[in-house]
């Protein structure tokens, strides 16, 4: 239900935070499915795909690297400080799941995060699956193959990034269902709390689901209600570097 209630959140609240390229929308950074979600006309289901990056590897790399370039020059901005502050608030009680994969809440401080699509800022082999740090761009052809694989020819240098029809690394999924069940056993309040995220893609956009059977008070900060919006007790409307800092502020009241 749309609403200005606010999440209660004190130490011994367990929060669970989700958060989508909506929190890094005032950062500069486009957002997936805003502004026609396009990119250079493809949508992003037909870019973030191994068949798009088997069809046409420059293409994806061009889309890549010119994210790089982008969350390069961007800087985390007052939501994702106060996602760090509500960490520090809740300390082992608090867990941070992103869809992105810019790198601004790890800029901004945050420790207790996953990058569950992955991360700009690692490359992998196709191949061998080996991965290595990686800041370049642009990346043009010719682009770059594994040095460190055994095949001949060596594998090609992907991005590290989870595409669509690619599963979840298990480890992850597995650490979010512990937290969800743990936080829901403890007898303490639990809140989820979804900030910048449509709820279109999954398996992330089920987390809030999980949550609720186990109890939480669930939210969702977005400019408009995004499509799970029916399992979320409260829907605030608005930007992210709104209701997240009077979230921090009501919590140290
Ligand atoms: C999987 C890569 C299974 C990273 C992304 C057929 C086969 C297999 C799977 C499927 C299938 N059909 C469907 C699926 C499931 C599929 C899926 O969910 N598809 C959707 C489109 C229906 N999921 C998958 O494929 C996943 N894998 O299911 O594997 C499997 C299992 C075992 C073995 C084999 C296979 C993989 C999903 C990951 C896909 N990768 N991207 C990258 O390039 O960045 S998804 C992409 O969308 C991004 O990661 C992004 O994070 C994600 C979600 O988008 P949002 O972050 O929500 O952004 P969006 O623009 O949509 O919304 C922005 C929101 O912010 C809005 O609500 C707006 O109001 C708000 N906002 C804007 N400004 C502000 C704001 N809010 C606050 N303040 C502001 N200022």
């Amino acid at each position: 239900m749309t609403d200005e209630v606010l999440p209660v959140i004190t130490s011994s609240t367990w929060l669970l935070v989700v958060t989508g390229a909506g929190i890094s929308a005032e950062s500069g950074l486009a957002t997936f499915r805003g502004g026609g979600g396009l990119w250079e006309g493809h949508r992003v289901e037909d870019v973030a795909t191994p068949d798009a990056f088997r069809r046409n590897p420059a293409l994806v790399w061009r889309f890549y690297s010119e994210r790089r370039r982008q969350a390069m020059a961007a800087e985390p901005n007052a939501a994702h400080h106060a996602v760090v502050d509500l960490e520090h608030l809740a300390g082992t009680r608090f867990l941070l799941v992103t869809q992105n994969v810019d790198g601004l809440h790890r800029r901004a401080g945050s420790r207790r995060g996953v990058e569950i699509h992955g991360s700009l800022w690692r490359s992998r082999c196709a191949t061998c699956g080996r991965t290595v740090e990686d800041t370049s761009y642009p990346v043009e052809p010719p682009l770059p193959w594994c040095d460190g694989c055994t095949t001949d020819p060596p594998g090609p240098m992907r991005p590290d990034i989870v595409w669509f029809t690619e599963p979840i690394d298990m480890r992850v999924l597995e650490g979010v269902a512990r937290f969800i069940e743990t936080a829901g056993a403890s007898g303490d309040p639990f809140v989820f709390l979804a900030v910048g995220t449509s709820g279109l893609v999954y398996p992330t956009a089920a987390f809030v689901d999980a949550a609720r059977l186990a109890g939480a008070g669930t939210w969702c900060i977005a400019l408009e209600p995004p499509a799970n919006a029916d399992q979320f007790d409260h829907v605030l409307l608005g930007p992210a570097t709104r209701w997240l800092p009077a979230i921090v502020e009501a919590a140290a009241g």
